[in-house]
């Protein structure tokens, strides 16, 4: 009788710690927006265009007023989102050309190793824009090694930079797929023959005319960022890249529903070129970048909806982001701004892509995990950058001291719990390592306009229409669109905010206590 006693509460032990470790270990989910604003999606005040599948997310999980990625460009957020570091501490984080090599060096820590550490299985599917190869730079016809396998993924399936630079070919794991060796693809800088067709050449083919920049190799009637040749079997149509990230996805969710996994869904909406699936097009009045808006709430829609039908929407954590503010022209003629109607794409906040004013950073935040966080709305500071320490405390593996430097732990506010706390500061980056940041403390919020890039404070000064000081500060709570500079008020918190930036650059690292 003892005995049988005893194997039951065993039993019933074995049960509960299993019930505990599937609750400790959800899937994980993160889906990132590509320039998408605050203001883009219906859940967040879009009136223009409706989102009803991230609306869903956002109703059934907590929606972050305070939600940011850590830079205005793509390539150094998604370096700080894998590593957990600012990348403005990195030469080289800065927008990646076509042949960049791999910018984040196997033996690095990333989100990926950290949750490899905790048995899951782990992908990266769509745009990747970090870079691949050795010091020379992708290998196009061999291995493109290192890669994201390097640095903790157990598998990928990429658009290796973004859709405007060249090639336009897909990742797998080491190779490009489907390259048929007879037709060797050739990537450069420079135009490989005196009558290879270009965007200057050939301007009146293009289905998709450009207006700076972009009009180097044609593919699909769009000209691009940098040369090509080769590769032909193994090109896509711009038209396709949604409904590919999509069956990728499914495919590896359905492959893992057993176990833990591990999914980086790297959209390339609404990136230029914007060129969204047929059956997209004209679904908005606000154009190409208003459809493409709705291409990827579709692929949420289609993402939540597997999750669903393999029963694990209570195993698994979707986070919903961007990694970086709107743009309307950023290359091609699409007519973004000529339609954009009532539509704020950021909110609203000032600035956007490429700015350190709010429109640069804040954007759609949502967390959801189904039977686990509560349904809410939450003003909490959380950055895409956190995701790394968050994730690695809910899974309880150890972060190195060295690793994941600015990365915090906010996993509490990002579960939604009571009087759970975000970050207490943040520093917001343009494009690589110019020196121009935000901070944002509290409600305070300081910009410091480096006064080397004059690139940058071009860019600024454009944004704001007026001559921009180096430095700035802003009440958020009294003046979200940082148009009040109130420096001369407040003499002593700027200098506060002043020094709180200066130690963190210097310190070279911001997360001490942990
Ligand atoms: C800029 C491109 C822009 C876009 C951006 C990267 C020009 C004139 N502009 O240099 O079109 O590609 O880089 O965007 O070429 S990001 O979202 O990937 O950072
Ligand atoms: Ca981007």
């Amino acid at each position: 009788m003892l005995s049988r006693l005893l194997c039951l509460s065993c039993l019933v032990s074995c049960l509960l710690a299993a019930m505990a470790s599937a609750h400790d270990k959800p899937n994980i989910i993160v889906i990132m927006a590509d320039d998408m604003g605050y203001g883009d999606v219906s859940c967040y005040g879009a009136t223009e265009l409706s989102t009803p599948n991230i609306d869903k997310l956002a109703s059934e999980g907590m929606r972050f007023t305070s939600g940011y990625c850590s830079a205005s460009t793509c390539t150094p957020t998604r370096y700080s989102l894998l590593t957990g570091n600012y990348a403005f501490r990195t030469k080289g984080t800065g927008i990646a050309p076509p042949n960049a090599p791999a910018i984040i060096k196997p033996g690095t820590e990333t989100i990926a190793s950290l949750l490899k550490k905790a048995d899951y299985q782990t992908a990266v599917i769509g745009k990747w824009h970090l870079g691949l190869g050795g010091d020379n730079g992708p290998d196009w016809n061999g291995q493109l090694n290192p890669g994201p396998l390097e640095i903790g993924f157990d598998t990928c399936f990429l658009l290796p930079t973004t859709n405007d630079r060249v090639p336009q070919v897909y990742v797998k794991d080491h190779k490009v797929l489907n390259l048929d060796p007879k037709d060797p693809l050739w990537v450069g800088n420079k135009k490989p023959s005196e009558d290879h067709p270009t965007g200057i050449t050939h301007r009146d083919t293009l289905k998709m005319d450009w207006s700076h920049g972009h009009n180097s190799t044609i593919h699909n009637g769009i000209s691009r960022i940098g040369f090509y040749t080769g590769g032909h079997a193994a090109r896509f149509r711009d038209e396709d890249l949604a409904d590919k990230w999509v069956e990728k996805s499914v495919e590896f969710i359905e492959a893992n529903k057993e176990k833990p996994f591990f999914l980086f869904f790297s959209s390339h909406d609404l990136h230029v070129p914007r060129i969204p699936h047929e059956r997209f097009q004209g679904k908005t009045n606000l154009g190409f970048r208003g459809d493409s808006i709705i291409q990827l709430d579709w692929c949420v829609g289609e993402l939540m909806k597997t999750v669903d039908r393999l029963n694990l929407s209570e195993d698994t954590m979707i986070v919903f982001c961007s990694d970086n503010g709107p743009v309307m022209d950023d290359g091609y003629k699409d007519f973004a701004l000529e339609k954009l109607g009532n539509h704020k794409a950021a909110g609203p906040y000032s600035g956007g892509k490429y700015s350190v004013y709010e429109g640069g950073t804040r954007t759609p935040f949502i967390t959801r995990w189904k039977g686990h966080i509560p349904s809410g709305v939450s003003d909490e500071m959380v950055c895409t950058i956190d995701l790394a320490a968050s994730f690695a405390s809910m899974v309880e593996v150890e972060l190195p001291a060295e690793a994941c430097i600015d990365s915090f732990n906010v996993s509490a506010a990002l579960l939604g719990e009571m009087n759970a706390k975000g970050r207490e500061h943040l520093i917001q980056q343009d494009n690589g390592s110019s020196g121009t940041f935000g901070l944002r403390v509290g409600d305070w919020k300081l910009q410091r306009h480096s006064r080397k890039s004059s690139r940058n404070r071009i860019v600024e000064q454009q944004l704001a229409n007026t001559k921009v000081p180096e430095f700035q500060l802003f009440n958020l709570a009294k003046d979200p669109a940082e148009k009040n500079n109130v420096i001369e008020k407040y003499p002593e918190v700027a200098e506060a905010m002043k020094q709180k930036l200066n130690i963190q650059i210097v310190a070279g690292r911001s997360r001490f206590d942990e």
